[in-house]
């Protein structure tokens, strides 16, 4: 009897160690959670400007651009401007213009890392330009 319960309790142990191992291996394996970004369209005092006007993500990562103040506002990526080809640029463009505050649209950047600069077709001219650097 007593045997026996030597016998559990170490089985117990070893399960239970076991466990942890292939727990911690997990962990350690699964990627970082994406994040999600948020740009301002107008800067709070009223400029023609992203905030932040260049923003570091990881892949994978979101970006939500926020019409703020100054409408109308959108985003266009030119494919001369970014380190992928013409269907991703239009991919993470918007080109529909936003006209109230809070209207907002979302890009996921699961493209190769590099710069991306885009622009507001509107305001491009003020200097409206943005850049997310995809690490
Ligand atoms: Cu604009």
């Amino acid at each position: 009897m007593n045997f026996i319960s030597q016998v559990c309790r170490r089985l117990g142990a070893v399960f239970l160690t076991t466990a942890l191992v292939i727990g911690s291996c997990i962990l350690m394996a699964s990627p970082a959670a994406a994040a999600d970004y948020e740009v301002k369209m107008g800067s709070d005092a009223g400029l023609l400007v992203y905030v932040p006007a260049t923003l570091t993500v990881q892949q994978g990562d979101t970006v939500t651009w926020v019409n703020n103040k100054m409408a109308p506002h959108n985003v266009i990526f030119d494919p001369n401007n970014i380190p992928a080809d013409k269907a991703t640029a239009d991919e993470l463009s918007h080109d529909k213009l936003t006209f109230s505050p809070g209207e907002s649209y979302s890009s996921t950047f699961d493209v190769p890392a590099g710069e991306y600069t885009y622009y507001c077709a509107p305001h491009r001219g003020a200097g409206m330009v943005g850049k997310i650097i995809v690490e």
